[in-house]
């Protein structure tokens, strides 16, 4: 299962096409718009949140509510657009007075213009947008409902948001999902949850961004999944790219991650047991799910870092790209902080990898199929 979207922040409309999929997959469209909003929500997004409500259209490849094996096609519209016709317009000649010249230090502006002969950073900004990941979310929700079948739920949750962090140690794959998602912060934690909306707030009346660390989950992965015998088979290289593809991301471990580089291998490694019903099991998950290259039967856990926003209330400087002269960096409306939404966007990632990784094991037509041969193998690794 693979996927591709297009379309500008402020374009007509995101559209992202999901081929691979299996036959059978029940779709729901309200699953759908309900991650769309999930994505939305958040303290400390902009006045475009306002603006838009997502939800997608889905053009192809659903048939009675559900998949038929062909590419599922699904479109989202940009609300926002008709205040854009204009600056956006798809023919006619460029217009001078509408040009961005002031490139903003952390964002793709730059080296964008430089590598594409542009004159306006508009080209680019608009595309490297991360308006562009509600195709990302519309997508993972096709994944989700395919790992649905095979009894896999993904989920994620807020550590941190700039200085203000819950506390830890904690299982992050026994959170519970209901607090979740009633935190607009997408925090478990009410107190945290406060800290971090007041750190959110001082960065507003700063002028600054914030960014933090996120956990994804996963939980009732067989194990086996991906593969320890070829580089591009690894399912945490496989997922660490499919989470640094998603903007901002710039650091990424593994259930104790960098904390298990100071430890010696005892404290780090999950001793392994087993039980009739249940099979070979961990008492520990110090290995976030993962071992060799693959699943191991126990929960993915995953925890990403976001960086601050590059858009800046208060910028930093720039160079002028006509003029070559010392500016400030644009300042478009912009987010205080979307390290929620950024969580929800790594939901979808993850999903469509595992989907992936799941299809590759047992099978690709039909979820009749594939059900039928994920339960033969548990059957078999139990005994
Ligand atoms: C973004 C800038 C803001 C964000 C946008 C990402 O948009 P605008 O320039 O229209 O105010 O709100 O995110 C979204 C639109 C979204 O749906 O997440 C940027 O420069 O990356």
């Amino acid at each position: 299962m693979r996927y591709t979207t297009s379309g500008e922040s402020h374009g007509r409309v995101l559209t992202a096409i999901v081929t691979g999929v299996p036959a059978g997959i029940p779709v729901d469209q309200s699953a759908i718009d309900s991650d769309l909003a999930r994505r939305q929500v958040g303290y400390g997004r902009g006045g475009r949140m306002r603006i838009e409500t997502d939800t997608a259209s889905i053009l192809s490849g659903v048939r009675f509510s559900r998949t038929i094996g062909s590419p599922v096609a699904l479109a989202i519209s940009n609300r926002d657009w008709d205040n854009w016709t204009d600056v956006m317009s798809v023919q006619g000649e460029p217009i001078d007075s509408v040009r961005v010249t002031a490139p903003r230090p952390g964002h793709a502006d730059l080296a964008g213009v430089l590598k594409t002969c542009s004159n306006d950073v508009r080209d680019v900004l608009e595309r490297a947008s991360a308006r562009e990941t509600a195709a990302r979310v519309a997508a993972g929700a096709i994944a989700k409902a395919f790992l649905r079948q095979v009894d896999v739920e993904v989920g994620s949750f807020v550590f941190s948001i700039g200085g203000a962090a819950m506390d830890t140690p904690l299982d992050a794959s026994e959170v519970d999902p209901s607090l979740v998602e009633a935190s607009d912060v997408r925090c478990p934690d009410a107190e945290a949850s406060v800290r971090m909306r007041a750190a959110i707030d001082a960065a507003h009346t700063d002028g600054e961004s914030l960014g933090g660390l996120f956990y994804v989950t996963a939980t009732g992965l067989v194990p086996g999944l991906g593969g320890y015998a070829e580089a591009a088979s690894r399912l945490d290289a496989r997922l660490a790219a499919a989470a640094m593809s998603i903007p901002a991301i710039k650091g990424l471990e593994f259930g104790d991650g960098f904390a298990a580089a100071k430890r010696p291998g005892s404290q780090v490694h999950d001793a392994i047991a087993h039980d009739g019903p249940r099979g070979f099991y961990r008492k520990t998950n110090h290995a976030g799910g993962l071992e060799g290259g693959m699943t191991n039967g126990e929960p993915l856990i995953m925890r990403l870092a976001m960086k601050p926003i590059p858009t800046l209330m208060r910028p930093l400087a720039s160079v002028d790209l006509d003029s070559h002269e010392v500016i400030d960096a644009s300042k478009e409306r912009s987010d205080v902080c979307a390290v929620p939404a950024a969580a929800v966007v790594a939901e979808a990632e993850v999903a469509l990898v595992l989907a992936d990784s799941y299809l590759q094991k047992f099978g690709c037509d039909c979820v009749e199929d594939i059900v039928t041969a994920l339960r033969a193998y548990e059957s078999r690794i139990r005994s």
